[in-house]
This record gives C-alpha cells, sequence and structure tokens, in this order.
C-alpha cells in the first residue's frame, strides 16, 4: 500500500519515543532594590550586561525601583552565573550596593 493514510496501527497504540535531549533549564537573572546605587548606574548595567536600549533599561530600573525585584533576562546557566558574577564583581568595584541573582525560570 503506498497511501500512508491508508495505513492503520490495527488494535496497537503507538507510543511517541521520548526525545534523547532534554532542553537544558533556565535561569532568570534578577536585579533587587536598594537605597542607595544610583539610578544612572543601575541603567548602566542594564544597557552593557543585558542588551537593553536606554528606553527598556530604564522601564526595567524603575520597575525594580518600585516593586523590589526585576528581571534582566533568561539564560543557560553558565551564562547566568557568568552575568551574575560580572554584575556583581562590577557593583563592588564602584563601590555600589546592587545585588544581581539568578533562580530557575
Ligand atoms: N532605589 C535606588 C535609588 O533610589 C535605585 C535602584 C534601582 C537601585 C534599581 C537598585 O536594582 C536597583 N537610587
Amino acid at each position: 500500500m503506498s497511501d500512508p493514510s491508508k495505513e492503520h496501527e490495527g488494535d496497537l497504540a503507538v507510543q511517541e519515543a521520548e526525545p534523547l535531549l532534554k532542553r537544558p533549564p533556565l535561569y532568570k537573572v534578577m536585579l533587587l532594590n536598594d537605597d542607595f546605587t544610583p539610578m544612572d548606574f543601575v541603567v548602566e548595567i542594564l544597557t552593557n550586561y543585558f542588551n537593553m536600549s536606554e528606553e527598556r533599561a530604564t522601564q526595567v530600573m524603575l520597575q525594580v525601583h518600585t516593586q523590589g525585584v526585576g528581571i534582566c533576562g533568561t539564560y543557560t546557566k553558565d551564562v547566568a552565573e557568568t552575568k551574575v558574577y560580572i554584575v556583581n564583581e562590577y557593583s563592588r568595584e564602584k563601590h555600589h550596593p546592587l545585588m544581581c541573582t539568578m533562580e530557575e525560570a
């Protein structure tokens, strides 16, 4: 029989094979609010390390400022860990208490 639409499995239940590779888990990188870090510095972090436009960075910074926390982006574990490390190191170097953290998405 050459027409596949006419094939059938009779009484057999056919189960799809599980994919062999699972997608890696993703992690949200977040900024926390504090009372001391200048708003300009937070916008600089978001534009320089998270590829945001000035406008988007300002929106996210204000969200963190008013709600306490905001998402900078979602990445694989290695990339998220590296971003958190670089942002926290840079903030300390500039003597700002800004905190960057990550959690599984
Ligand atoms: N709350 C800070 C201020 O009033 C600004 C700020 C925004 C700090 C976002 C941290 O993640 C932050 N200067």
